[in-house]
């Protein structure tokens, strides 16, 4: 009886103890509220895996707690939404058309919670994503009903600019699936790095393969990459960047922390790289992600600390390496969904007690309980083991965020950051492949391209000797100017020659003027005096030559005779004052400049930075160069195009009063040939500033010194021939070219030619004439019979016509050999430069008469 006065209280206290705290407690909630789940079990973001078994873990707790909705117990519909859209939406549509009424809907997975909170409003239905990033959510007028404890994707951005800006990185790439949680997280960072300062240079997005958005972002020199997409994608994205080598030393990738660790280790067949490969590619890249479990050890309000939802949750997971676990880091957000809503609920349970209405009276039209459950789920705060659970305006969860970096395989923390607060907490923990923070782009070095040294003095070295070789030359034409052979080849003119010969040489010398020597400011100077030089000494050099065999044939073919030397001058003179004057507008209207020209990037050799050269290459330019070069190089080109006319003309024509015109000649063909071979080749060759200097160069020299030889070496050696000779008194011959006599001689042959040309074209007439009466006759003789033609024939032989006929033939017979006469006359003048052109007048005149006669 003691016994059991002591033992009966005590089992009393025992089993109202027992009643009050143990799950079986829930038995006295006789009411069951109906909510909703829809969970990934597989896809894009397999979260349901670990967040299931959180959230039935939380509906027992919340069903055991007896001050939590005391009347009732949460009971859940679930099924499994694979991450997809459609599947995800004929989920809630089974829970909308099966009974009980669904209170409220949990979802993961933000193109599912899209979906899923869009269509929810037209059932006046509440949705609480514990597993849904996407900024778009963040939208009240799209998803009025719609509550996460998941933060939104947001979050990182901030995070990113911060280590941006602590790494100095001022341009970014970003690479993102076209899904909108993606597209509008890139929005957002858009306008967060835009605000810092910092610049996105390159954007690539895709819809299925990334291969072309990688390759894209190589091509582009993308250094700093931030990637926004699901981890299914990532290995896609990391397989290619493997292949095209977008990692190492040089790069820097920003993934999404909530991938589970072991991600890139998956089997995954739509991808042919090893998980090897892509841990290779990955190593050194970070991540940013929310952090989303308590830090602190104290009891929360959902009556236990963080440390005891993760062991709970382990044990209920069974799974000794829980990273490996899909979803494992978003439970405590999933567990604290369940208890949001029951929060939640209740508070709406009580006002709805003062509206004599109940929980069950809900049903999908009834707007009012809607309205009810959404004020209080907007006021609902509490400590969970996610931290502090309150939804702003938007609906969303605000929570630092940490970074991590995959070092040797695994990942490392290496800092939080508040961005409430802008407090960023760093461990300092970074490591770099190559020891250095990479650059954010490649560093273009500038590399002027300059003629090299060896041939830019070798070419000066010749340009020179062949200064000294005019030097000697014109020394040579004033010593020996007294002497027939020079005398009579314009010695003043050979001195204009070899000058211009000299000037063209020194040009060689401004040519190849580059970076090396002058600097940019003094480079315009250069291009300028370049131009004036090498005008002016073409005009000296080709223009006296020119000049010279203008004389030659002028004195050949026109009627006066008589030059004087100071013609020749005028002639030069008018050149050069052309030079002058196109020169001197161009310099004042739009002078040369110097302008750069830039060449694709290179590679340096023997350095390991990071750095690209950017090759350059200086040109003298203005405006309108193109204009400028046409007038020069046209009025040269006719100068050219007429001196190879005059030289071909003249090419047998020796005369005594100017005794080196063949030569003359020959240099002149030597100077076009060389300006219509380095004309085009240096236009085509014009970007090889060696080849080019060379070219320009060699046809300066070869051109000068042929011109000066052909000018002087046979004077030279000439004078050295013949040894000491009588010095001539020569001033006669140079004042005028041609003696009295002989061009006496040459105007009465001249006439006389003139006259017979005459005669010849009389002759030439009536023997037309009589032709066509013969052609005449033979008709009517075809038509005769043989003895009308006899008879015809006898009175032709009569008829006082056909002595008419003898007698045009005997007067040609007497011009034609008067015309023989003539023209065995003018074979005695030597060269005379008449006798080609008018035999071939007259021979055939003489033969066709032949026959005739
Ligand atoms: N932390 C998982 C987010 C998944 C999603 O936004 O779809």
């Amino acid at each position: 009886m003691k016994l059991l006065t002591v033992i009966l209280p005590n089992l009393l206290l025992f089993i109202i103890l027992f009643v009050s705290i143990s799950p079986l407690s829930n038995g006295f909630k006789e009411k069951t509220l109906a909510v909703g789940g829809i969970f990934p079990m597989s896809g894009s973001w397999a979260g349901g895996n670990a967040c299931l078994p959180a959230v039935l873990m939380a509906l027992e707790d919340v069903n055991n707690r007896t001050d939590i909705l005391s009347e009732y117990k949460l009971e859940m519909s679930y099924d499994d939404s694979q991450c997809m859209p459609g599947l995800g939406t004929k989920v809630l549509y089974n829970l909308l058309y099966s009974k009980p009424p669904k209170l409220m809907v949990l979802s993961g997975c933000s193109i599912v919670s899209t979906f899923v909170a869009q269509a929810a409003k037209m059932w006046n239905l509440v949705v609480l994503a514990y597993g849904a990033s996407s900024p778009a959510l963040s939208n009240r007028q799209r998803f009025p009903t719609f509550f996460r404890t998941h933060p939104s994707a947001t979050l990182h951005n901030p995070t990113r600019v911060k280590i941006f800006k602590r790494f100095g990185w001022t341009k970014i790439a970003t690479i993102q699936d076209t899904q909108e949680v993606f597209q509008s997280t890139k929005e957002d960072l858009d306008k967060r790095v835009k605000a810092a300062g910092i610049h996105i240079t390159v954007t690539q997005s895709f819809l299925t393969d990334p291969i072309n958005a990688v390759r894209s972002l190589k091509r582009q020199d993308a250094r700093i990459i931030v990637g926004l997409f699901y981890e299914d994608v990532a290995r896609k994205v990391f397989c290619q960047a493997y292949k095209e080598k977008l990692y190492g030393k040089k790069y820097v990738w920003f993934l999404i922390g909530w991938y589970p660790d072991n991600w890139y280790k998956q089997k995954d067949d739509s991808i042919n790289c090893t998980g090897e490969q892509l841990a290779e590619a990955l190593e050194g890249h970070f991540t940013t992600e929310a952090v989303i479990l308590h830090q602190d050890s104290s009891i929360t309000d959902v009556g236990m600390t963080a440390k005891n939802f993760t062991t709970r949750l382990n044990e209920a997971l069974n799974e000794t390496d829980t990273s490996k676990v899909r979803g494992y880091p978003e439970a405590p957000l999933a567990y604290d969904a369940v208890w949001a809503m029951a929060f939640a609920l209740n508070k709406t349970s009580i006002r709805l007690a003062e509206k004599n209405l109940t929980l069950e009276d809900f049903d999908y039209m009834n707007k009012d309980i809607t309205d009810e459950i959404y004020s209080a789920m907007n006021s609902t705060k509490f400590l969970g083991v996610s931290g502090n659970v309150a939804f702003s305006s938007q609906g969303d969860r605000i929570a630092w965020t940490q970074i991590e970096q995959m070092i040797n395989g695994t990942y490392h923390k290496l800092g939080y950051y508040d961005a409430v607060a802008d407090n960023l907490t760093w461990f300092g923990k970074e490591k770099w492949k190559g020891g250095k923070i990479p650059q954010d782009k490649t560093v273009v070095v500038n590399s002027l391209r300059v003629v090299s040294p060896a041939l830019y003095y070798s070419m000066c070295g010749v340009a020179f000797l062949g200064i000294i070789a005019g030097i000697i030359c014109l020394v040579f034409n004033h010593l020996h100017r007294q002497r027939r052979i020079i005398a009579y080849s314009q010695p003043l003119v050979n001195s204009i020659t070899c000058i211009g010969c000299m000037i063209c040489l020194l040009c060689i010398f401004m040519v190849g003027l580059d970076g090396k020597f002058v600097p940019k400011h003094q480079y315009s100077t250069v291009c300028q005096v370049g131009a004036w030089i090498l005008s002016i000494g073409f005009t000296l050099g080709y223009g006296s030559m020119f000049a010279k065999v203008w004389m030659v044939h002028q004195l050949t073919t026109a009627r006066k005779k008589e030059r004087k030397e100071w013609e020749i001058h005028v002639v030069i003179a008018v050149f050069l004052l052309f030079d002058v004057a196109i020169l001197t507008v161009w310099q004042i209207m739009d002078p040369l400049q110097r302008k750069l020209q830039f060449f694709p990037l290179e590679n340096p050799i023997n350095t390991e930075d990071d750095i690209k050269l950017l090759p350059q290459l200086e040109h003298c330019h203005s405006e309108h160069l193109s204009v400028w070069l046409g007038v020069l190089f046209g009025y040269k080109s006719i100068l050219l195009i007429f001196g190879i006319f005059l030289s071909y003309e003249l090419r047998s024509v020796k005369l005594k009063q100017v005794n080196d015109s063949r030569f003359v000649a020959m240099g002149i063909y030597n100077v076009v040939v060389m300006c219509v071979i380095t004309a085009p080749i240096t236009l085509i060759i014009g970007n090889q500033q060696d080849a080019s200097f060379a070219f320009i160069s060699l046809a300066i020299i070869l051109c000068s010194f042929l011109s000066m030889g052909l000018l002087f070496v046979p004077k030279m050696v000439e004078i050295k021939r013949n040894g000491v000779q009588q010095e001539q008194d020569n001033s006669g011959l140079t004042d005028s070219l041609v003696s009295r006599e002989e061009e006496e001689r040459h105007q009465r042959l001249l006439a006389e030619n003139e006259q017979l040309k005459k005669q010849i074209a009389d002759v030439e007439e009536r023997i037309k004439d009589v032709n066509g009466k013969l052609q005449e006759r033979a008709r009517q003789r075809v038509l005769l019979s043989k003895e009308q033609k006899i008879q015809v024939q006898a009175e032709l032989n009569e008829s006082p016509r056909h002595n008419t006929d003898n007698k045009s033939c005997a007067e040609f017979n007497r011009l034609n050999s008067k015309k023989i006469r003539f023209c065995e006359e003018v074979e005695e003048v030597p060269n005379y430069p008449y006798p080609s052109p008018d035999r071939r007048q007259l021979s055939p005149r003489i033969t066709r008469s032949e026959p005739f006669c």
